[in-house]
C-alpha cells in the first residue's frame, strides 16, 4: 500500500501502538531540544530521574529565551543549564547564538529524525524533513532518559501545493493563507504533510517558517519531502553527508486534504490579536506602523533577513518608526554581514539585536501604549508582547520592510514600482562558526552542577483523592492560550525555575485577583470553552495552577500539548460531554465528583461532575498510563514510585 511521508516516519520510530488515529503510540526519539525557559524546570525534572547521562543520539540545550540579565536570575539560570548540559553529555548553545528552531535546522537536523523539542516551535526543523514534535518539558526529559514518547497517534492532512509564489510573496503567506483558511483549530491532532510540484520551489527556510506557524494551526507537527532543495541546503552547512531523499509513495493518501496555487497568493497579514485574523495586506494598508521587527522564532534565516536588506538598500526607514532585526542565529548574523547587509541595515536605520527570541516572548521590545507593532513572528495572543491591549500584526519581511519605510501598513508589492523584486537566495555555503556551541565532554566526572538562590526544587504534589470536592475559581471562553494562564515577558520568565514565585502570576492578565482566589479556594476547577490552552508548550501553564491547588479542568476541548501537560502535572483533564452544560458553571460553585480516584482507576471514560445539584455528563479521554500517572499525583511521582 501507497504510504504517505508521516506514516512512513513514524513507522520507522513506532515502540508501541498500532497508527490508528487518536489511539496512543509510543515513538522512539533522535533528538531532544530544550531552550532555557522551558529547560530549567525540565533540567530538573531529569536530573530527579538520577541518570548520569542522556540516552538519546543528541540532546541539545539552548539559552535563547531569557537573555535579558536584569538581575541575577537569568545569569544564574544559565549558569545552571551550562553546567548541567555539560554533566549529562548534550550540546550547549551560548547565548545569543541564535534561537533553538535556526540553529537546529543549521547544524543538527537530519532529514526522516524525529526531535522532541520543549518548545512548541520546534517544528520548523520541517524545512529540512524532520519530524519535530513540541511537548513540555517533562515530557522531553523523559526521552532524554531514553523513554520512547507517548501521543494520541495524529491523523495526517496533506496539503498539495501547485504553482510557484510570485514576487514579493514568501513562505510565511503560505502559512498565513493556512491559518486563514483553517483557523488556530484547524489542524488540532494532525500532522501536516506538504507534497506536490509546488514543494520544490520552496527552499530550505521558507519550508521552515511554514513548519514553524503549523503550532498556530495546533498540529501535532508539519513536514515536507526531503529532495534537492533539502541536499543544497545541508551541503551549504558542510553537511552534506546528512542528507538523504524522502517522500510520501505515489498514490499515497491522507485522512483530510487541501490544496494551495502559489501562484494565486498575495501578501497577507494576521491582525490583532490571533494568528488566524488574517487578511490581505491591502485591506489594512494605510493603519499607521509604530514598530517593525523582523526575526526571532520565525522569519530570522539569512534569505529572510537578506530580504529585508535588499529592499532598504539606499532606503530609510520611516521618521517615527522604530525597526528591529533579530536574527535567528550567529550565523545568519554573519553572513549577511559578509555580504554586505549589517551596513544596508544600519544606514537604514536599523536597530541590530543579538540573535535569540527576545520581543517575540515579551523579552524587551513591548511595544508603547496603543502603538502598532508589525511583528514577523508566529504568534500575536493578547499581552504577549508585554504590553496590556497590545495591537500586534504578524507579517512576511517583504511586508515589514515596506511598511517600514512608509510608515503604514503597505503591500510590498507597490515597491514593484521602483524597484525589482530581491529575489534573495540562501548562500551556497554558509560562513560556518560553532563557536557559540560547546559539544559534549568526553569526561564528565569534574563539572558539578551550579544552582543559584532562584532555583528551588521541584514542588511535592499530593495523589489523586478518593473524592474531589472543590471550588470553580474561574469560567473561562473559548481559545485561552497558555500566555493567558502562564504570561511569558521579562517580568515573568526569570521566575521559570521558581514554582512558589510564578504560580503568583497565573492568568493575572484575565483576572489579576486568581492567584490569591485559587489559594484560598483551596481544591478547584477551572471551566473553559473550545481549545483551552493552545500554543506554547510551557508545563508551567499546569504546573503553577497546580501549585495554587486546582486539580482538575473542565473544558469544552483541550489542545494537545496543554492536556497532556495536565496530566503529567496531576490535574483531570475532563471534557464536556454536552458542550451546553459549560453554562451550568458560575465562579465560586461548589463541585462534587464522587469516587473519582475509583473511576479514573477504572478506565472508564464517563465521570460524572455534580454541581448546584445537577448531574454533568464529562469525559475523560487518556490512555491506561496516563490514568495511572493522574493517581500518583503526576508524572514525575510515578517514575520515583518506580524507580524505588
Ligand atoms: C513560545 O513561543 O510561546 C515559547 C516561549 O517558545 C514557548 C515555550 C515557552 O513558553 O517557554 C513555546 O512555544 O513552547
Amino acid at each position: 500500500m501507497s504510504k504517505n511521508l508521516t506514516t512512513k516516519i513514524l513507522e520507522a520510530h513506532l515502540v508501541e501502538g498500532a497508527l490508528v488515529p487518536e489511539t496512543e503510540i509510543a515513538i522512539r526519539i533522535d533528538h531532544t531540544l530544550l531552550q532555557d525557559a522551558t529547560g530549567t524546570m525540565a533540567m530538573l525534572e531529569f536530573i530527579a530521574m538520577g541518570l548520569p547521562k542522556v540516552k538519546v543520539n543528541l540532546a541539545a540545550q539552548y539559552i535563547d529565551h531569557n537573555l535579558l540579565q536584569t538581575d541575577y536570575k537569568n545569569a544564574d539560570d544559565h549558569a545552571f543549564l551550562t553546567s548541567a548540559a555539560m554533566k549529562f553529555g548534550m550540546y550547549l548553545s551560548k547565548p545569543g547564538n541564535g534561537v533553538s528552531h535556526q540553529v537546529h535546522l543549521e547544524r543538527f537536523g537530519v532529514p526522516g529524525i524525529i526531535l522532541l523539542g520543549a518548545d512548541s516551535h520546534s517544528p520548523t526543523a520541517a524545512g529540512i524533513s524532520v519530524l519535530a514534535i513540541g511537548a513540555g518539558g517533562l515530557d522531553v526529559a523523559l526521552a532524554m532518559a531514553g523513554h520512547p514518547f507517548n501521543l494520541p497517534c495524529p491523523k495526517v492532512m496533506g496539503v498539495k501545493l501547485v504553482g510557484e509564489l510570485t514576487d514579493w510573496v514568501s513562505g510565511k503567506d503560505v502559512i498565513l493563507e493556512m491559518l486563514r483558511r483553517h483557523t488556530v483549530r484547524g489542524a488540532v491532532g494532525a500532522v501536516i504533510e506538504y507534497f506536490g510540484p509546488g514543494v520544490a520551489s520552496l527552499s530550505a527556510t521558507d519550508r521552515a517558517t511554514i513548519g514553524n506557524m503549523g503550532a498556530e494551526l495546533g498540529a501535532t507537527s508539519s513536514i515536507f519531502p526531503s529532495d534537492e532543495r533539502t541536499r543544497q541546503f545541508l551541503e551549504s552547512q558542510g553537511r552534506g553527508n546528512d542528507w538523504r531523499p524522502l517522500s510520501a509513495d505515489e498514490g499515497a493518501t491522507y485522512d483530510e486534504y487541501d490544496e494551495i496555487d502559489l501562484s494565486t497568493l498575495e501578501p497577507l497579514i494576521a491582525c490583532p490579536s490571533s494568528p488566524d485574523n488574517v487578511v490581505p495586506v491591502r485591506e489594512v494598508a494605510g493603519t499607521k506602523v509604530d514598530q517593525v521587527i523582523v526575526g526571532s522564532s520565525v522569519n530570522s534565516s539569512y534569505r529572510d533577513l537578506m530580504t529585508v536588506c535588499r529592499i532598504m538598500e539606499g532606503n530609510r526607514v520611516a521618521p517615527g518608526v522604530h525597526f528591529h532585526v533579530n536574527p535567528g542565529s550567529r550565523q545568519v548574523l554573519e553572513n549577511i554581514a559578509q555580504d554586505g547587509g549589517v551596513m544596508m541595515l544600519l544606514m537604514a536605520g536599523i536597530s541590530i539585536h543579538q540573535s535569540g527570541c527576545l520581543g517575540c516572548i515579551g523579552m524587551g521590545q513591548a511595544p508603547g501604549t496603543d502603538q502598532v507593532s508589525l511583528r514577523t513572528f508566529p504568534r500575536n495572543f493578547p499581552g504577549r508582547s508585554g504590553t496590556k491591549g497590545d495591537k500586534v500584526y504578524l507579517c512576511s519581511p517583504e511586508t515589514a520592510a515596506a511598511s517600514g519605510m512608509y510608515g503604514v501598513i503597505t503591500d510590498p508589492r507597490t515597491l514593484a514600482k521602483s524597484r525589482s523584486y530581491p529575489a534573495v537566495q540562501n548562500p551556497v555555503k554558509y560562513l560556518l562558526d560553532d563557536s557559540g556551541i560547546i559539544a559534549p565532554l568526553k569526561d564528565r566526572s569534574m563539572v558539578e552542577i551550579k544552582t543559584g538562590p532562584n532555583i528551588l526544587p521541584f514542588p511535592d504534589f499530593a495523589a489523586l483523592p478518593d473524592t474531589l470536592r472543590a471550588g470553580v475559581v474561574i469560567v473561562l471562553g473559548d481559545n485561552i492560550t497558555t500566555d493567558h494562564i502562564m504570561p511569558a515577558g521579562n517580568k515573568v520568565l526569570p521566575l521559570r525555575s521558581n514554582i512558589p514565585a510564578i504560580s503568583e502570576h497565573v492568568l493575572e492578565q484575565v483576572d489579576a485577583d486568581f492567584p490569591a482566589r485559587a489559594l484560598a479556594t483551596g481544591d478547584g476547577i477551572i471551566v473553559a470553552g473550545e481549545n483551552y490552552g493552545q500554543g506554547s508548550s510551557r508545563e508551567h501553564a499546569a504546573i503553577a495552577p497546580r501549585y495554587l491547588g486546582i486539580r482538575t479542568k473542565i473544558a469544552k476541548s483541550f489542545a494537545r500539548i496543554h492536556k497532556a501537560n495536565l496530566v503529567n502535572f496531576g490535574i483531570v483533564p475532563l471534557v464536556f460531554k454536552n458542550p451546553a452544560d459549560f453554562d451550568l458553571f458560575k465562579q465560586g460553585d461548589q463541585v462534587l465528583i464522587p469516587d473519582i480516584r475509583r473511576l479514573v482507576e477504572s478506565g472508564t471514560s464517563e465521570i460524572p461532575v455534580f454541581v448546584n445539584g445537577r448531574e454533568v455528563a464529562t469525559v475523560l479521554e487518556i490512555s491506561d498510563r496516563q490514568r495511572q500517572e493522574l493517581l500518583a499525583g503526576g508524572t514525575l511521582n510515578l517514575v520515583k514510585q518506580n524507580h524505588h
